[in-house]
């Protein structure tokens, strides 16, 4: 196969949204339960097909336990093409931040970058409406807004291929 693009993109959000899950869930179609508050960054990269029928890969970026207070939170997000922000639909709290403080970093250090605002753990009882995330979303201008359960695989093989395909649009453009 001839690669013909990579892109990075990162995963963040609140400390138990479920990012490690997702990621996991996506390159392994594994999903594991034993929780471990990793240090630093995961970082995995899988092939990719476009529908366009365009073949690259996806570089994933898992930011590892204390993501908040992580000081060299620029260098993480240095050179991101895109970023899935995730909130956990069982915990409304997890949903709080998203706007001051995780979109505000997207601004500050890699601006204009396709987001997908994602609602996960969908699988379980909702703590959260819809329509507040939904809502969010738009405040953040999020690309898309997406429900993904990490568990059982809903939407998560979808959320990548649309990030991807959000990126290869924007990169496109920007040759133009
Ligand atoms: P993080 O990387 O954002 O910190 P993790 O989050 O992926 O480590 O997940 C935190 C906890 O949520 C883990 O549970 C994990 O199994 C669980 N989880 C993640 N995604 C889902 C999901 O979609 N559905 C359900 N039911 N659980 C999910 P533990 O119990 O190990 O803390
Ligand atoms: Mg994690």
């Amino acid at each position: 196969m001839s690669v013909n693009f990579i892109f990075k993109v990162i995963i963040i959000g609140e400390p138990a949204t479920g990012k490690t899950s997702l990621v996991k869930k996506y390159i392994s179609g594994h999903f594991s339960q034993d929780y471990r508050a990793s240090i630093g960054t995961n970082l995995y990269i899988k092939k990719i097909k476009l529908e366009s029928g365009e073949e690259g890969k996806i570089q994933l970026w898992d930011i590892a336990g204390q993501e908040r207070w992580i000081k060299m939170r620029h260098t993480y997000y240095r050179g991101a093409q895109g970023a899935l922000i995730l909130g956990d639909v069982t915990r409304e709290k997890s949903f709080l931040q998203i706007e001051d403080f995780w979109y505000s970093d997207i601004t500050k250090y890699c601006p204009d970058i396709p987001v997908i605002l994602i609602g996960n753990k969908i699988d379980l009882k909702k703590d959260i409406s819809e329509e507040k995330v939904r809502a969010i979303g738009d405040k953040i201008n999020a690309d898309s807004i997406m429900f993904t359960s990490a568990k059982n695989g809903d939407n998560v093989e979808m959320a990548f291929q649309l990030i991807s395909k959000l990126i290869n649009e924007r990169f496109s453009r920007k040759k133009d």
